[in-house]
């Protein structure tokens, strides 16, 4: 017998509304059997009463059709009401509805059986965030932190027929600014609004469990969302109901995984739950078959039963081995029907954290089955502002990309949210590992009891839901909360204004929540996962971004004092979790929310979509690009620049980090992904378009890799292999003129270890150059596997300004293939970061950004529903002499 692995795994409770749920509640006799209504029909939102809005607004002081799970924001677009804030300069526009409070309403009919169950429970998924809740016009609940899940008891107040639920949402913004500007000093927080909405430096999203991004961030707008995020529904039964089930952990080595099998079971009073145990191996086929008994008492509690798979195949990480999981089938009953049947998915795989002494200090590296492993990738930042209107293929496409880019990590920054389990069931499929953030973006967290306590109980919520997920290889208490505390201006100016013993509580209060709230919730919820107190950090509150120990955020590129890129290679730290250069997006997606343009670095709409430093950003990056490739010729170029500047530049520092292996063992550019059509760090747009850092990421962090770093007037020439064998290759060395002459080549032989980095030479310029003219001349390095080269690198002796490139002459040639199309690239002379476009025509290629080589042609995969003829008649080439202003 084998049975098809079911596409999602359990919750708490079974999730809806889409959120297809594995946990089977089968029809037992029917007083016996649970159920669940789903709540997400004929709701309407509306202005609470009295709201000082509704003069403004007087469309919204009437009942409008309400989306659950959904958000105001977005049924007030569906309704007209509101404009689309990412388009143009709408976002000042839509600053009022989360400073307004809102009401929703909706009815629904319960049966005389519902109502006849000894126990009804009514369950908001989430709710964002200041929440009041009423059924029947009795107060249930009042919720105040978005990353929980809210069950009350429903019993009293239900009644046969139609019955009325009212969720009224507070402006969060409204709701604490009055108390916070009466508090003898605000914490500091992250980013002030631009609205004017709260004053410069009282931030209220310190003080409530709500995704902090939405405030505004320096990638995003600010959008105050109020809502009912998550689905709702009543569950009802009687004496029993298994509300969730998990499969820990216990040991795993070649020989056996012995698992824990546990129930989450609200019982009346004491029982013996006979129950059969299934696991079935990655293929559907049976592997262990066991009958036990779950023994449970009254109340809600944890029941388990161990299980033993022998000999076990792994889960590995995409690159080391198969992404292999097994499905445990729990049912319940003596025999006949059963009362209830639950499915889980589990990968098995061990994870460490390697935290060993050596001669650079202390290492910080993942070990997954044993195996050390370099951990490439992005930082992830939330999908989109409305979290409810992000769908699975968003999310698929986005982690499709990381896996193409030859990513095998991505981090979840905690300024956002945590993201709904399809996400992690997909990483775990596509072995992508996630480093997991709690949701603390940088502001410094009150430490009052309360605040504690909530965020105690969402810690234990998240980790209990995410916790069966082999791709999360690691719990991060918050992103620079502890390490803001010592080094940024406004933390230091507040510290200075406060007496030292308040100091100290501040920083105790940080101690607490993530050097031991936050790590017992890991601990409890799910063991085999190691918890790191903060990004950056040493592993403690103490002086964080230290080269020799723990996680490293380097922004002396970019920000702060805006280093040139090469100053990524003054610095080996032991991972890097940060770093990051901005672009502008495709000149298709700036169109579709700036107009037709004619645009410059800064028009108004351009700068309303850049939202580092106020603006400004857009000059930076004009900065940038004019400092290493000179004046853009006009706008486009400027676009194909800048995304060409991001591209070298992360490229020079992630081959840096790898070539740096073990000392190094991380990289995680910021920033993977947009959640709008803005001037950002990401290298894939809104609109799932790669720009050109995209590309290049899947050949800087192709599992073979000649890294030749020039720094310096020096070339130093490393060999980089994640393979888990040795490699047996050559590598190669060729100097070239612009015009493809070869002027000098050099072949050795290697043999590369295992999971290593090799450095195999290095050069002087005099000593490559050879009195060659080095504003004409590129040395060319290449990794040869079986006669093919599988890696390449290119070194240049001059900035590409200060370079004479030919204006080459790029013949293309566009030919069908039974799957879509072959394009051909062929050069006469050297055409540096050739990007191949197709208009407004979507079409998706296999490379880009590449340089050409003459007499070396190129051949790119194309994919699209255009026919040949439009794809012909659109397709743009550019490169980089055609783009810089001034001539060679
Ligand atoms: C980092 C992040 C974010 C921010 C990014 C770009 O340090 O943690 O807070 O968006 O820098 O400035």
């Amino acid at each position: 017998m084998t049975i098809p692995p079911p596409s999602t795994r359990t919750r708490k409770t079974p999730r809806l509304a889409g959120i297809a749920a594995a946990l089977v509640l089968l029809a037992g006799p029917a007083r016996t059997a649970p159920a669940t209504q789903l709540l997400d029909q004929d709701w309407q939102v509306r202005l609470v009463p009295g709201d000082p809005r509704e003069a403004e607004h007087p469309q919204a002081a009437h009942w409008l059709a309400a989306t659950v799970p959904g958000a105001v924001q977005t049924d007030l677009m569906a309704a007209g009401l509101a404009a689309d804030p990412f388009v143009g300069r709408n976002e000042a526009a839509i600053q009022w509805v989360g400073l307004s409070d809102w009401v929703y309403r909706t009815r629904f009919d319960v049966d005389p059986a519902t109502l006849a169950r000894q126990h009804a429970e009514l369950v908001f998924e989430g709710l964002d965030t200041f929440a009041e809740v009423s059924l029947n016009g009795h107060k249930l609940l009042d919720a105040d932190n978005m990353f929980r899940r809210w069950a009350v008891s429903a019993k009293p107040w239900l009644h046969a027929g139609a019955n009325t639920l009212e969720v009224r949402l507070y402006s969060p913004i409204k709701r604490l600014q009055p108390w916070l500007k009466r508090q003898p000093y605000a914490l500091p927080g992250e980013f002030d609004s631009a609205f004017g909405d709260e004053p410069k430096g009282l931030q209220s999203a310190n003080y409530v469990r709500k995704a902090a991004y939405q405030y505004g961030w320096d990638w995003g707008p600010r959008i105050v969302t109020e809502g009912i995020w998550q689905p709702v529904h009543l569950d009802s039964w009687d004496r029993l109901r298994v509300a969730g089930l998990h499969v820990a952990q216990k040991h795993l080595d070649a020989q056996a995984a012995r698992l824990d099998v546990q129930l989450d079971v609200d019982a009346d009073r004491e029982a013996t739950l006979p129950a059969e145990i299934s696991v079935f191996g990655p293929d559907g086929e049976p592997v262990a078959r066991q009958v036990a008994d779950f023994e449970v008492v009254a109340g809600h509690h944890r029941v388990g039963v161990p299980v033993t798979i022998a000999h076990p195949r792994r889960w590995y990480p995409v690159g080391y081995g198969a992404q292999d999981m097994y499905t445990v089938r729990v049912r319940l009953g003596d025999g006949g029907t059963p009362l209830y049947e639950g499915l889980r998915q589990v990968g098995l795989r061990t994870v460490e954290l390697r935290r060993d002494k050596d001669r650079w200090g202390r290492s910080f590296a993942f070990v997954v089955n044993g195996v050390p492993i370099f951990a490439k990738g992005a930082n992830l930042i939330p999908f989109d502002s409305f979290p409810t209107r992000v769908d699975n293929a968003r999310m698929r496409r986005t982690l499709e990309s990381a896996r193409a880019a030859n990513m095998n990590m991505l981090r979840v920054w905690g300024g956002g949210y945590y993201l709904p389990d399809a996400f992690y069931a997909m990483a775990d499929r596509m072995g992508l590992m996630i480093w997991q953030d709690f949701m603390f973006g940088g502001a410094i967290p009150p430490r009052d009891a309360a605040f504690v306590a909530n965020v105690r109980q969402e810690a234990a919520d998240q980790v209990e839901r995410l916790s069966d997920h082999p791709s999360i290889v690691l719990w991060c208490g918050n992103n620079e909360v502890q390490s803001s505390w010592l080094s940024w201006g406004d933390r230091k100016a507040l510290q200075a204004s406060l007496a030292p013993a308040e100091n100290e509580r501040i920083r105790q209060g940080m101690r607490d929540l993530f050097g031991e709230v936050l790590r017992d919730a890991v601990v409890q919820n799910d063991p085999d996962v190691p918890y790191w107190p903060s990004s950056p950090s040493r592993g403690g509150d103490g002086f964080a971004n230290s080269l020799d120990d723990g996680d490293y955020h380097y922004w002396d590129v970019w920000s702060g004092q805006a280093k040139p890129t090469t100053a990524y290679l003054d610095v080996t730290p032991r991972f890097q979790s940060e770093y990051g250069l901005q672009s502008f997006p495709d000149l298709r997606t700036i169109r579709a929310f700036a107009g037709a343009g004619p645009w410059q670095a800064d028009s108004p709409v351009l700068r309303a979509h850049q939202k580092f430093d106020g603006g400004n950003g857009n000059r930076r990056l004009l900065e940038y690009v004019r400092r290493e490739y000179g004046e853009p010729k006009n706008f486009p170029a400027l676009v194909y620049l800048s995304q060409v500047m991001q591209a070298d530049g992360i490229a020079l520092a992630a081959e840096h980090l790898r070539a740096s292996r073990p000392q190094s063992m991380g990289s995680l550019y910021w920033q993977l992904n947009d959640l709008w059509p803005g001037v950002t760090w990401s290298s894939i747009d809104s609109y799932g378009r790669w720009k050109a850092l995209q590309f290049r990421a899947r050949r800087f962090y192709a599992p073979l890799l000649v890294a030749a770093l020039r720094h310096e007037g020096s070339t130093t020439v490393s060999l980089v292999s994640d393979r888990t064998s040795p490699l047996a290759a050559r590598w190669r060395l060729r100097l070239m003129d612009f015009a493809g002459k070869v002027r000098r080549e050099e072949n050795h032989d290697v043999t590369l270890a295992p999971l290593s980095s090799t450095q195999v030479a290095r050069y002087t310029d005099a000593e490559l150059l050879d009195g060659a003219d080095p504003r004409a001349t590129f040395a060319v390095f290449e990794l040869i596997e079986d006669g093919k080269p599988v890696a390449r690198n290119l070194v240049f002796f001059a900035l590409p300004r200060d370079l004479r490139l030919p204006r080459a002459h790029v013949h293309v040639q566009l030919i069908p293939t039974p799957t879509g199309y072959t394009l051909t690239l062929a050069t006469d002379a050297l055409a540096r970061d050739v990007w191949v476009s197709f208009g407004d025509l979507d079409a998706d290629l296999s490379d880009n950004s590449l340089d050409l080589l003459p007499g070396e042609p190129a051949a790119l995969e194309v994919t699209s529903k255009a026919s040949v003829e439009a794809l012909r008649q659109a397709l743009q080439v550019q490169d980089l002499a055609h783009a810089m202003g001034t001539p060679p």
